[in-house]
């Protein structure tokens, strides 16, 4: 076993009588959906007894004896769109909901409660969706390659060809299960053939997938070129305030939409990172974004427009300039001008997923626009999935920051859940972990990310924890040691991986371009704006009043708190302010004391989590065990390589030696 379906590789479960029980399913298998449905109860009930459930109509649904023997899907008004109730009836268990997606999730959790051989009997329980969309991002190329990605080759593309197979299914199947209603499939930079991915080329196998992840109730979605008109060589403008280009993209959407009716919009990254945009021709992102909304709008069809706009040939001897503020700067004045089928999908901060950030300002700012959190568990600053990191822990705080925009349900999950503003069209994305390698996501334990994303998404209200140890449960059974380890690791690896990486918020500090492994001064001197400012007195970046201000850009009482180094929180210092070494944190310890202690502890936890794990041996899947402790011995050597680079440089820097007297550089 080697997890090839990840947290759907169903055992049989010996002596499991609630399954045992079940002989039938009544369900009216009529449409795509509905068959899915039936279909995966169907082979879970015959992976977990060895025997085929008999499937009927509804219609021949009878009393049962008292026991539960059946299994019933009945579409009823009563939950909200893609809610579920689960409840045992005369006889049998009900999955009961107002539309299909309602009830192939009803049939994915009541699966998952049997592969956690949980007893059914008596079960009553209603699950509303939080957020409209949840969606995944892939950022694969059409050459294959997967930008930032760690699980080997994309199972969507292959030499410029489109792949359909046995993955796609097995994919959507995992998407469903936890609740996933939309996917990217192409990545956000949109060049070379991917542009061609609107002509008539490309229309049959996109059609063809979209009717796949439709079957699982996924909505398809594309990454497009703001250019392709020029790019694709037919018009030598993409200004969007010109009619021929409008005209040439409701032509273009017309014919996408003939071949592929289920398309449920595109994503779009534009006038960033030398992709193309509405700047070029002097206007603004609104203009940009709605002339595509508007050639969208007949097919009821959405436009995703990435916030991840900033300056990326900034000079490194510029103080003034602070791409922490550009995603604000750029967007809070286009406020209420996005046509409704337009998101602005912003990341979580205001820099670039790394270990910490603030949360981006523009949540709390933006009152009249549909409003999407994008978060990354590919773990491009986090380890790159051969680190263990556990990001749901992170991604709960930030859902749980108030921005004060209203006095209650002001929190940043209130708004992507519409309930601040009363949006529909809103949500999460995250950029997905995903690829060819069997387990699907490279480390074993990075699916728990995968999983715990689109649970998180569904319900954000769950606990970190929880969320953890159903995919424990789901993915290594009962074992009670089994469930404690690994519950151990994850939730040790966020705090870990900070502590041993950059500290107090600032950042960075990683090689150029990979993004993996540590370079202080590798982003030091160049033009992406990620500085840390250290010299031999202190370090931090001064984002105050008397810096860049871009700490005012947050609602009271967030401005005061962050503008004032004695009440700025300790994990985001940096981020916010230039200190000496010498300055006295919330902690107690000085700055110095702090880099040195935390990076010899993260280091130490690090080292904890691989003797527990070597526990595991005989209890997990060999292949799993051995891919796991390898990955864990890399993780070990790696984060004494990060403590050792980061003590060392700070020691240099300030001359200050460590309290404890411990061996640095
Ligand atoms: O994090 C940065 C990555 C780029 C990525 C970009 C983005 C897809 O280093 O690889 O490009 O963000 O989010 O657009």
């Amino acid at each position: 076993m080697g997890f090839e379906q990840a947290w759907l590789d169903y055992g049989k479960k010996e002596g499991y009588a609630d399954a045992e029980r079940i002989r039938y399913i009544y369900a009216d298998a009529d449409s795509a959906v509905m068959k899915n449905s039936v279909k995966e109860l169907r082979d879970a009930l015959a992976a977990f007894t060895g025997r085929d459930p008999q499937v009927n109509a509804l219609s021949e649904r009878k009393e049962g004896t008292g026991q539960i023997e059946s299994i019933c899907l009945v579409k009823k008004e009563g939950c909200r769109a893609e809610g579920y109730r689960l409840y045992e009836e005369k006889g049998g268990i009900v999955v009961e909901a107002s539309d299909e997606r309602g009830i192939l999730y009803g049939v994915f959790a009541l699966i998952f409660r049997m592969q956690r051989q949980e007893t059914l009997a008596g079960i009553d329980l209603k699950k509303e969706p939080a957020m409209p969309l949840r969606m995944v991002n892939h950022w694969d190329n059409m050459d294959g390659s997967i930008e930032r990605g760690y699980s080997g080759r994309s199972f969507f593309f292959e030499n410029n060809e489109i792949l359909v197979d046995e993955r796609t299914v097995t994919y959507a199947r995992l998407m469903a299960s936890v609740g996933i209603n939309g996917a990217v499939i192409n990545n956000v930079n949109v060049k070379d053939q991917a542009t061609y991915m609107i002509t008539e080329k490309y229309f049959d196998k996109l059609r063809e997938m979209s009717e796949i992840f439709a079957g699982y109730g996924i909505r398809f979605f594309m990454s497009l070129n703001y250019a392709a008109p020029v790019e694709l060589g037919e018009l030598d403008s993409a200004d969007p305030l010109d009619e021929g280009v409008a005209a040439w993209w409701e032509k273009r959407m017309k014919i996408v939409y003939d071949a592929i009716p289920l398309l449920g919009g595109f994503l779009i990254k534009a006038d960033s990172e030398g992709r193309p945009g509405p700047f070029t021709y002097g206007r603004d992102h609104a203009d940009g974004a709605n002339m595509l909304a508007r050639a969208i709008e007949p097919y009821g069809g959405l436009i995703i427009w990435r916030c991840f706009v900033y300056n990326c040939r900034q000079d490194w001897r510029d103080r003034k300039t602070d791409r922490a503020r550009s995603g604000y700067d750029n967007f809070m004045e286009l406020d209420g001008r996005f046509r409704n089928n337009v998101i602005l999908q912003i990341k979580n901060g205001p820099m670039d997923f790394q270990v910490r950030e603030p949360v981006h300002p523009l949540f709390g700012g933006l009152t009249k626009t549909n409003q999407m959190l994008e978060v990354q568990i590919a773990q491009e600053y986090t380890g790159q999935q051969r680190h263990i990191c556990y990001l749901i822990p992170w991604f709960k705080q930030i859902l749980e920051f108030r921005t004060y925009v209203k006095e209650t349900d002001d929190t940043v999950r209130d708004i992507v859940s519409g309930k601040t503003f009363g949006q529909k069209n809103c949500g999460m994305a995250a950029v997905a972990n995903t690829g060819d390698d069997e387990n699907w996501t490279g480390h074993d334990l990075a699916a728990a990310n995968l999983y715990g994303f689109g649970r998180l998404c569904y319900e954000p209200e769950l606990a970190a924890q929880e969320i953890a140890k159903e995919w424990i449960g789901l993915t290594y059974g009962r074992d009670q040691e089994v469930e404690e380890t690994i519950l151990f690791l994850l939730m040790e690896s966020w705090p870990a991986y900070e502590k041993y990486t950059s500290p107090l918020g600032i950042g960075w500090m990683v090689n150029p371009s990979l993004h993996y492994g540590p370079s202080v001064d590798g982003y030091e001197y160049d033009r992406w704006g990620t500085y840390h400012r250290a010299d031999h007195l202190g370090i931090g970046v001064n984002r105050s009043r008397n810096g860049t201000g871009y700490a005012l850009l947050y609602r009271e009482p967030h401005a005061s708190v962050y503008d004032d180094m004695e009440k700025c929180p300790d994990e985001l210092l940096l981020f916010f302010h230039h200190v000496p070494y010498t300055w006295k944190l919330g902690s107690g310890k000085t700055v110095i004391q702090h880099i040195y202690d935390t990076h010899f502890e993260g280091v130490e936890m690090v080292d904890e989590m691989a003797r527990r794990f070597e526990e595991l041996k005989g209890k997990v899947p060999e292949k799993v065990y051995g891919r796991v402790t390898g990955r864990l011995a890399h993780q070990k050597e790696h984060a004494r390589e990060w403590r050792d680079q980061i003590n060392t440089y700070f020691y240099r820097k300030s001359g200050i030696p460590d309290e404890k007297g411990r061996e640095i550089f």
